[in-house]
Order: C-alpha cells, then structure tokens, then sequence
C-alpha cells in the first residue's frame, strides 16, 4: 500500500458535510482549548497549580478535527498533553478541569495529578500513561476487540513525532496492519521531541514507514480544522467498512515550551514568527468571519464561560493524604467504555453493532 500525501485521498473534497454550526463548533472548541490553557498557565504562575502545566498552543485543530469526526462510540486510546481539545468535544467539565489542574480532590483524578494524563471511561477516553506510546497499544487492542465482537466501531490514538523512534509504536502499526484493524493513527508531527527536531529522529519519514506495514498513510496541513476533520472522517469510514487502518499526519507546530518550565530557547524564532501566521485559530475565524459568522460572539461566550469556571473551581477542597492509595487497583469488573450516552458532534451516526 503505498503511502500518498494527497489530501484528496484522505476523502477531502468541496462538498464538506459540515454544516454552519458544526463550523462554529470546531471554531469554539478550538477556542475553548486555548482560553483554559491560557488561564491554566496563569494559574500555574500564581503558583496555584503543582508541578508544570502543559498546553498545546497552535495545534488546537488537530485534536478538535479529529475528535468531530468521531463516533461517541469510538474510544480514543488517548488524548496527549497537546490534546485537551478531544476532552472539550467529548463534554469534560470545565469546573472540574480547572479542579483536577490546581490537584483538588472533587474531580476526575482527586487530586492525584495535575496534569493532562486524565481519562473518562463515560466519555470512551482512556487517560493516557505517561510511556509514550504505550497507549497506541492498547487503540489497537480495542480494535481488535471490535473486530472480534462484529461491532462497527473504530479507535483512535494521538502519538507525536518523539513517539515514532519507540518500539511499541512500530508493534501498534504492525498489528493494525496485519489484521486490518479498524484503528486510526493520528501522528501530530509539531516538528520536535522536547528539544530534538525530526532531522534527529528519523532518517525515514514515519509516512514512508507505515507503507511497510500495510497501513494506508496521508499527510494533511495539520493546522487546518477542516483538513483535519475531513481526513479523520474519511479514515473512520474506512475502518468501520472494513477497509483497515489509517495514518494521518498533522503537519503543525508547537508553539510554546514543552512544558511551562521550559522557555524554548532552543526553537529559531523565524520558524515560531512563520508559523504563528498560520495560526490554526486565527485563520480559521477569518474563514468564518468572510462567511458571515458571529466570530466575536463566540470568543465572548468562550471567555464568559471560562472565566466563571475558573471562579467555581477555587472553592474545591484538597485532597486528604490519607486517601493517596485508594483507588490504585480496578475493585470488582472495569466498566465498559464510551457505551453511555457519550456526547459527540453528531457526526458518524451510524448504528454500532
Ligand atoms: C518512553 C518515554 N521516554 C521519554 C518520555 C519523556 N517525554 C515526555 S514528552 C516527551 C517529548 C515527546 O515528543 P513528541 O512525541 O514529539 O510530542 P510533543 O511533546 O512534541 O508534543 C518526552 C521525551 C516519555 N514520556 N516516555
């Protein structure tokens, strides 16, 4: 299967089956992503959130395209440190987000991290683990469990470019290729690992590679909500008809440190300057704004709507320590996962089983 980097092959086309307000949908979740993680940043400068914060500035679209196209169903194996977005889509609770960053205990993770390796069986997320990229692993293993079970769902998973170089990164593609799984690799090329450009990481392109497992791979502008979308979609309706795995490779950038304790000085500033151009945000509201949408209407409820999150989350208590190892172990059997009534965008409402 030879890899193309046509993003007509990925099923784009002008007839985009997004409507008005799914557009306003992937403008404000994109939106949305990066006001909590602007005040998420201010809260770790105030020193109210422990240890770092992590944000994906400039790659907001992928995660938000990609989890739009999206059937509730589909459990997504799992949103990284740069995927808040796929959160935000699937309905996570800004009051407890906001909880969860500062490490109180009335939410998701009571308090026992701060950061973004939370997960949401309800929401079919499954947090992510800290091994990179362990959890493309076990996206595989869930389509695996589809396939067997004769049900018309897929799995996704995030994996960045420092991921590419692991062993279990070449196992997942294997496997999906192998069995034809329906699973959908979203691989968010944002140039560097930390510190290492890919110029360090691979002398052949991860594209090139999935060839040689049998995995169906496409690059797409990554900073394109649209592409993203369109991309993802047509890669879910592959899988669930049986037509195997898919690679989608985000061309974007990461636009601040990896972490808020690191300044990036090692990043060229002519690279950051042509970038933020392009950003994924902007571009997209001028798009919008020409088509007679409301841009500011949005932003305002976007700010309203975060502002009063991050009041209402002051109020959580902290954790008792006494508490600390509860939970460590699953009691009794797991829960399944996304089988409840997951919010999604509404796209891929096609019958499951
Ligand atoms: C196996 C493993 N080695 C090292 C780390 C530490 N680490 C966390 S994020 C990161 C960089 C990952 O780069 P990339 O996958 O390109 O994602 P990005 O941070 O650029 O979004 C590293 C080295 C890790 N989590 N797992």
């Amino acid at each position: 299967m030879a890899a193309t980097r046509d993003a007509d092959a990925a099923g784009q086309s002008d007839r985009s089956p997004l409507t008005d307000t799914d557009r306003a949908g992937l403008l404000e979740y994109m939106m949305l992503m990066r006001a909590v993680e602007e005040e998420g940043l201010r809260l770790y400068k105030q020193g109210k959130v422990p240890g770092s914060f992590y944000d994906g500035r400039g790659q907001e679209a992928v995660c938000v395209g990609a989890t739009w196209a999206l059937h509730g169903s589909d459990p997504i194996s799992s949103p990284l440190i740069r995927d808040l977005g796929a959160h935000l889509v699937r309905g996570t609770d800004l009051v407890e987000l906001f909880r969860h960053y500062m490490g109180r205990s009335n939410t998701i993770s009571r308090g026992r991290e701060g950061n973004v390796h939370f997960g949401d069986r309800t929401k079919g997320i499954v947090g992510m683990i800290s091994m990179l990229p362990d959890m493309m692993v076990v996206a595989v293993g869930f389509a695996m469990a589809f396939r067997m079970r004769g049900e018309r769902r897929c799995a996704l998973t995030f994996f960045g470019d420092g991921a590419t170089s692991r062993g279990d990164w070449h196992e997942a593609m294997n496997w999906a290729g192998i069995d034809q799984l329906p699973v959908i690799f979203v691989f968010e090329n944002n140039q560097t690992a930390y510190s290492t450009p890919t110029s360090r990481q691979f002398a052949v392109d991860p594209v090139d590679r999935a060839a040689g497992y049998g995995v169906h791979a496409i690059t797409i502008d990554g900073n394109d909500v649209e592409a993203v979308f369109a991309a993802t979609s047509a890669a879910r309706t592959r899988a669930v008809e049986g037509g195997g795995p898919t690679l989608i490779e985000t061309q974007t950038m990461r636009m601040h440190g990896h972490g808020a304790h690191d300044d990036a000085g090692y990043m060229e500033k002519d690279v950051l300057e042509k970038w933020a151009a392009r950003d994924p945000i902007n571009s997209y509201a001028e798009r919008l704004r020409a088509d007679r949408v409301d841009v500011d209407a949005i932003q305002a409820r976007v700010t309203e709507t975060v502002s009063e999150a991050v009041d209402a989350a002051m109020t959580g208590p902290m954790p008792e320590p006494s508490e600390a190892l509860g939970d460590v172990f699953c009691q009794g059997e797991a829960e399944p996962i996304g089988e409840g009534p997951t919010r999604w965008s509404g796209f891929a409402q096609e019958v499951t089983k």
